[in-house]
């Protein structure tokens, strides 16, 4: 029997990454998010994927967002930015999917501030990919769609 359509994975961005490549760019680069939004969903088709793309400022609005990726999603890719250092309730979340969990981030956190060493949102992630900066997107995608073949 058809299985329909494949769902989309979704891509999920935190706080003040709106802001990529146009703040900052000595510490985060001069991608922007959505050149990064482009690059993720041009790999995502070429493996017959798509991908939602977005972001929020607003923890609340993320929490929804992975409620929704429940139902909607093949799998989720999620840098919550610093929510991901002190967000409980983006952790709840996330442990109530059963589909692949991608964390990415841009920055190697292990060689920054103490306080950017540990993310909650790690505890629920199947796998991290840090330190490679917007290109650590198409790894993340790449790493999800790997992920949703093993599970097939
Ligand atoms: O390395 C990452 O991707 C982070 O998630 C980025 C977060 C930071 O709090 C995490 O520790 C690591 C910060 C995102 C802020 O992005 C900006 C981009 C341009 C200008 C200012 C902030």
């Amino acid at each position: 029997m058809s299985q329909g359509p494949t769902k989309p994975i979704y891509v999920l961005n935190g706080p003040n990454l709106n802001l990529l490549g146009v703040r900052e760019p000595h510490i985060y680069g001069k991608t922007t998010l959505d050149d990064i939004s482009r690059s993720c969903a041009d790999l995502a088709k070429a493996m017959g994927f798509t991908v939602v793309f977005r972001q929020s400022n607003h923890e609340g609005q993320l929490v929804d967002w992975i409620q929704e990726a429940r139902t909607e999603a093949s799998a989720v890719v999620i840098n919550p930015a610093a929510y991901g250092h002190t967000s409980v309730a983006l952790l709840d979340a996330l442990k109530t999917l059963s589909i692949p969990i991608v964390e990415c981030h841009l920055s190697h956190l292990a060689t920054r501030e103490d306080f950017r060493h540990q993310t909650f949102v790690s505890k629920a992630a199947t796998g991290i990919i840090a330190g490679f900066g917007a290109k650590g997107y198409e790894l993340a995608v790449q790493a999800a769609v790997h992920l949703i073949a093993a599970k097939a």
